[in-house]
């Protein structure tokens, strides 16, 4: 079969319309998939990443025939995942897809694709290319789990451009130490990236920018649960500290009552730390059933300890839970009052194919719709509640939702950047730059 060595990356943007506006904000921040197969991609691969991108045209299309074109997806992009996959296929493109969603359900992925890399794709990738190359790319490329999985991308990722690293952030660990119902990564091996390389690519993030001790940098440091392992994330915090950044971390509600890692955290320069409460009903959840969480009075005193470091929280609660009755969203509502957090984060619990409350669900013959447009988290619950309508929970979600939104502290001024950045970042002519840096191979990023 004829091939040209170009490669096309797509991160798909969704059907819903105010998540598709909020992606529009992320789309600065680039996901780190692409930079991970671009790292193992042989050199004289031209690389291409199309990062959330609105609008198609057919000349887009036609452009990448005999390429590779490689498309991750989450649930709620899959239909627009499979909408491109189709489309590139059709004008005579090799299509693999990767990702949560179609690593779980590789059939229905390739229905439109040419191949499925279910899981990790580190140890796989390679494989794909060469069997690109030979013109006899498989159905399906099984990853395993590196333990560590950063080492043969770590120089890679050095080299690129300061402004491109903070746009990616830096992966910490992969897996979580809890396995929750609601997870579509479940049981996901626990796994950290080595201290010193999280500490070198801090370093380089710092590099070029206009005076990093005063303008500090803001970092996503991402992972599941910098707390799946207190050591680790002490050791990180330690590490971290001379290097005079500021960064926000997700964490689970344990970290409230370790004061030495709150102490860390602070001094490292830790601003912000995501933390699920979910629910309030803590001892339904493994992860909240600590010995210091009775009840969720007890979220106050965590959030009270965490505030007496200056540390900010962005909390995040589920609604439509099974045991929640009227009363039950009305405690929701005060719990959330109380709080006083920096960010509230509203979703509505959403049965993702592969974990373990849509294998319930199914089997409870409770699931309502399996149109994943409709798993946006933030629509009406796709499944039927045991204590009330959809209707009903949906009318929470929006009225709970109004309400937090004037009890957090940011809430304003968040909304007000949201709709900058997104401005801004359409008026950025940069975004279709080229990065190509000596030995790395040119990577471009399209419009
Ligand atoms: C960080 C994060 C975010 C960040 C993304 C930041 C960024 N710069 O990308 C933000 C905050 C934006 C975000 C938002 C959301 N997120 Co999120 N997020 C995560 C998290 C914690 C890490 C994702 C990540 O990048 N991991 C590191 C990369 C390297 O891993 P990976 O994506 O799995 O990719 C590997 C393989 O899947 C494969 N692969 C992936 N794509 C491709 C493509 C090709 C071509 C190939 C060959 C291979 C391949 O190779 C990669 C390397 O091994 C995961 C949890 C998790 N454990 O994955 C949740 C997770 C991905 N998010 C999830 C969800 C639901 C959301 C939201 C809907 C909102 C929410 N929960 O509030 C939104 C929607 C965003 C969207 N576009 O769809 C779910 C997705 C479930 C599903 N089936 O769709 C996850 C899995 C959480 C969970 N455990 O349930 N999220």
């Amino acid at each position: 079969m004829p091939i040209k060595k170009e490669i096309l990356f797509v991160n798909p943007t969704v059907s819903d319309r105010f998540l598709k506006i909020a992606l529009l904000y992320f789309k600065k921040r680039m996901s780190v998939v692409f930079y991970i197969l671009s790292a193992l991609t042989p050199k004289e691969y031209i690389i291409k990443i199309s990062n959330v991108k609105i609008f198609w045209s057919k000349k887009d299309f036609a452009r990448y025939k005999d390429c590779l074109v490689g498309i991750t997806s989450t649930t709620i992009s899959a239909k627009n995942a499979y909408r491109l996959a189709d489309r590139f296929r059709a004008s005579g493109a090799y299509v693999v897809m990767g990702g949560p969603h179609v690593s779980v359900l590789p059939e229905e992925a390739l229905e439109h694709c040419h191949s499925v890399v279910i899981g990790e794709a580190e140890s796989v990738w390679k494989d794909v290319i060469a069997d690109f190359e030979q013109g006899s790319l498989k159905s399906k490329y099984i990853g395993e789990l590196l333990d560590d999985f950063f080492s043969p991308v770590y120089e890679y990722f050095l080299k690129l451009p300061p402004k491109t690293l903070r746009r990616i952030g830096i992966y910490t660990h992969r897996g979580c130490k809890y396995n929750c119902e609601f997870c579509a990564t479940p049981k996901k091996k626990l796994r950290f990236v080595k201290i010193e390389q999280i500490v070198g690519l801090l370093r380089r993030m710092k590099q070029g920018m206009f005076f990093p001790s005063v303008f500090k940098p803001t970092i996503d440091l991402l992972g599941d649960n910098i707390y799946s392992d207190p050591d680790f994330a002490k050791r990180l915090f330690k590490a971290i500290i001379p290097l005079g950044i500021s960064y926000t971390i997700i964490a689970s509600i344990d970290i409230a009552f370790d004061e030495e890692a709150l102490m860390l955290a602070k001094q490292s320069g830790c601003s912000c730390l995501f933390i699920g409460f979910e629910t309030v009903f803590p001892q339904t959840l493994p992860k909240l059933s600590i010995p210091y969480i009775k009840s969720h009075n007890d979220y106050i005193k965590a959030v009270k300890n965490i505030k007496k470091y200056k540390l900010r929280i962005i909390g995040a609660f589920i609604i439509g839970f099974d045991n929640y009755s009227h009363k039950d969203y009305l405690r929701l509502l005060f719990l959330i009052m109380r709080m006083r957090l920096f960010l509230v984060s509203l979703t509505t619990l959403t049965p993702f194919p592969g974990s373990a409350l849509f294998e319930r669900l199914k089997k409870e013959n409770r699931i309502l719709n399996f149109d994943w447009d409709k798993y946006n988290v933030l629509a009406r619950p796709v499944f039927k509640p045991r204590k009330m309508a959809v209707l009903t929970v949906k009318l929470w979600f929006v009225f709970i939702r109004i309400v937090s939104l004037l009890f957090s502290s940011m809430t304003a001024v968040f909304f007000l950047l949201l709709v900058l950045s997104i401005i801004l970042s359409e008026l950025d002519k940069k975004i279709a730059y080229q990065m190509a840096i000596e030995r790395l191979g040119p990577v471009f990023i399209v419009k």
